[in-house]
């Protein structure tokens, strides 16, 4: 029933378009064809002035919607001069983009077909060429020129004092683990990775592994105003660490290691009185679609001062400690099941 009236409706729509093109073809024979072409291009001048001033409008209106969620509140240096290059590229194409879009549309209002007016050949210009080849090539290489500069700053070698933060991604969560009191991250072997008791393959053999801790909540501890040096890994497909607020992304690839430093400027706490939301969270998304568990892999940054790190890091049990606790493991993870844990691996593989 509903689809007979549809096709009704359509073969309705298709009659009074018909009709009414009839009616001012007998119009046009009636008053004249050239007053009703002139009185044609006058009507779609004024609706091209419209659909500027509509134009313009809804870009503003997008503009003032959008702005807040794409480009949540910088919280990093680097973010800061990020949204600085932005800021000055919308600037500079928004200015263009306002003059010939004004000068177009004023053009085909202004010089509506009209009788008395024949048309005027300007078919070439040197000095015009010149200008506008030029000014644009300058202006995007200076654009350029500040972009190469932040992106070799933000490249460049993460400094001596950074704290260090392994994240690995795996289908569908984010692993991240700290070093100890030794300040130095164990070696790991993917070979190890058992879900049971080494989810990231620690080399037990290595002694600077006993003192790591791992959280598997997808929480990462960050310290403000101290730059941080992220080592990025997957043990499976391949994700991406995407932290907005920070402003930096980065591949987390299987059998490569990847890095990314940057310097949180804004505590988590400082950050809900800014935004006047109190359960705020600064936040891990995986930016690389990894399976159908991606929408699910949200993880979280607590950006806190030294003090509160280093009392959080205290409370801390170490992965290893946690993985050969007597209630929860009956053998100690020793250099022999270290190997069992290997075979187990490769077993269960
Ligand atoms: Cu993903």
């Amino acid at each position: 029933m509903s689809g007979f009236l549809t096709i009704t409706l359509i073969a309705l729509v298709f009659i009074i378009i018909y009709q009414i093109a009839k009616a001012s073809e007998y119009a046009a024979i009636l008053r004249g064809k050239e007053k009703v072409e002139r009185q044609t291009n006058r009507t779609i001048a004024w609706l091209m002035v419209a659909v500027f001033v509509f134009g313009i409008w809804g870009i503003w209106e997008c503009h003032e919607y959008m702005m807040p969620k794409m480009l949540p509140i910088s919280a990093s240096d680097h973010g800061v001069k990020y949204d600085d290059m932005l800021k000055v590229t919308l600037i500079l194409t928004g200015i263009v983009f306002f003059i010939t879009q004004t000068l177009l549309f004023w053009f085909t209002y202004r010089y509506q077909a009209s009788e008395k007016r024949t048309s005027y050949y300007f078919p070439h210009n040197n000095k015009l060429e010149l200008l506008w080849t030029t000014v644009p090539a300058i202006t995007m290489a200076v654009l350029v020129a500040i972009g190469l500069r932040a992106w070799s700053s933000m490249t460049a070698p993460a400094p001596e004092n950074s704290q260090v933060v392994e994240i690995v991604g795996k289908q569908f969560n984010w692993i991240i683990r700290y070093p100890g009191k030794d300040k130095v991250l164990g070696k790991r072997d993917f070979r190890n990775i058992n879900d049971a008791n080494n989810v990231l393959g620690l080399d037990w053999n290595d002694k600077a592994n006993h003192d790591d801790v791992i959280a598997e909540n997808g929480e990462m501890h960050l310290i403000v105003n101290k730059p941080v040096k992220l080592i990025i890994g997957s043990r499976d497909v391949i994700h991406d660490v995407g932290l907005a607020h920070f402003r930096m992304k980065m591949d987390a690839v299987p059998g490569i290691v990847t890095t990314m430093w940057f310097t949180p400027t804004i505590t988590t706490a400082e950050m809900k009185k800014i935004t006047g939301n109190p359960n705020f969270v600064y936040e891990i998304s995986c930016d690389q679609m990894c399976g159908k568990g991606h929408y699910s892999m949200r993880g979280t940054v607590i950006v806190e001062t030294e003090v509160q790190h280093k009392a959080w890091l205290m409370m801390q049990k170490s992965y290893y400690a946690t993985v050969n606790a007597p209630s929860d493991a009956a053998t100690p993870a020793t250099d022999s099941t270290a190997k069992a844990t290997t075979s187990k691996a490769i077993t269960m593989n």
